[in-house]
């Protein structure tokens, strides 16, 4: 700040996070390049960004010409997308707040599909009750195989109490359901890379041209690869959308089996009849969880899913009490 200037307090919503720097957006519509003080944690654990897209801050203006400025609050968060930070272990990754929805995108074709990837993004919104749309994308090259497979697991997220999409940008299709769904919300999409989340994204807003494709052009101009999370105003400012860089591998280290175990919601209707409250599901004996697995009431795929979880939760946080 300059010197012999009085601090200047304002309030925004962060639009942009690049690791270094947020962009914060105020009521008037100005944007300002923050940075942030101090050390933050989240669920006892470090973070590698303190501050997520959608978190709403207040900060100080370093100098009001160059629109730059020190985050000092954040605000309490309704909702958050948390992960394990895919590059330090032992720290959490925040991939956005205070959302009334996410929209996770998949494929069951080119990327094969991973029905783990998918129940993986459901622990993160489950403890929040955040609202799921499921997208099956690429439906123009779904064979008559693959269509059944759809109307599965249709037929079973539906069930849990998610909205399952079917959409091809190719063709068309589903892109005015999915648009609907997204008036007056503020919406995150999250994906691995290739199932189309850019060509959706400007499907769904044309003029907004995000690179689509992994691979770019040589000129490599006017290209905009997202490699931060970002948001912005959806049909004239009818609603938000956040767009979040692609998903490798989505994996909790601040989650404790329990934690999972309680965030399947499928299994609940079952577990109340578990002969022990603490059942993980494993192998305990008279456990209605797997009874009704063997019934197949329950679906394989989830199961195992929900096992993977928790062994890779358990190795982990054995490690970490080491
Ligand atoms: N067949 C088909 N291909 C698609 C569809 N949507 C996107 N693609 C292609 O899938 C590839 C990856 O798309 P992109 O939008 O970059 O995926 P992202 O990594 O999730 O952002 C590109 O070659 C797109 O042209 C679709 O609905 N059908
Ligand atoms: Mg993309
Ligand atoms: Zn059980």
């Amino acid at each position: 700040m300059k010197k012999g200037t009085k601090a200047i307090k304002k309030q925004g919503i962060v639009i942009k996070s690049t690791g270094k720097w947020y962009i914060v957006k105020t009521q008037d519509d100005k944007t300002f390049r923050c940075r942030i003080a101090g050390k933050f944690r989240l669920e006892g654990k470090k973070l590698t960004n303190p501050v997520a897209v959608g978190d709403q801050v207040s900060f100080i203006i370093e100098d009001d010409e160059e629109q730059f400025g020190t985050i000092t609050v954040i605000d309490n968060r309704t909702n958050y997308l948390v992960r394990q930070s895919p590059r330090k272990k032992l720290f959490l990754h925040l991939i956005a707040a205070n959302i009334d929805q996410a929209v996770f995108i998949t494929s069951l074709v080119q990327p094969k599909f991973k029905q783990g990837f998918v129940d993986r993004c459901l622990l993160m919104t489950e403890p929040f009750n955040i609202p799921s749309i499921i997208v099956f994308n690429k439906s123009d090259i779904y064979d008559t195989q693959d269509m059944a497979w759809f109307e599965y697991l249709k037929n079973m997220y539906q069930e849990m109490g998610y909205t399952v999409l079917l959409t091809s940008t190719v063709e068309h299709k589903g892109i005015d359901e999915l648009t609907s769904l997204l008036i007056d919300k503020k919406s995150v999409f999250c994906g691995q890379s290739g199932v189309g989340k850019s060509s959706l994204l400007n499907t769904i807003q044309p003029g907004l041209s995000l690179e689509t494709s992994e691979i770019s052009d040589s000129s490599g101009k006017g290209q905009h690869t997202t490699t931060f999370a970002e948001m912005f105003a959806f049909n004239d400012s009818k609603g938000e959308i956040i767009d979040t860089p692609g998903i490798k591998t989505l994996s909790f280290n601040h989650l404790e089996i329990e934690d999972v175990a309680h965030n399947f919601r499928d299994f609940f209707v079952y577990s109340k009849q578990c002969k022990y409250s603490d059942c993980m599901h494993r192998n305990e004996p008279e456990c209605a969880v797997k009874e009704a697995l063997e019934k197949e009431e329950l679906d394989a795929n989830r199961y195992f899913s929900y096992l993977a979880i928790l062994d890779e939760i358990e190795e982990q946080n054995y490690w970490q009490r080491q």
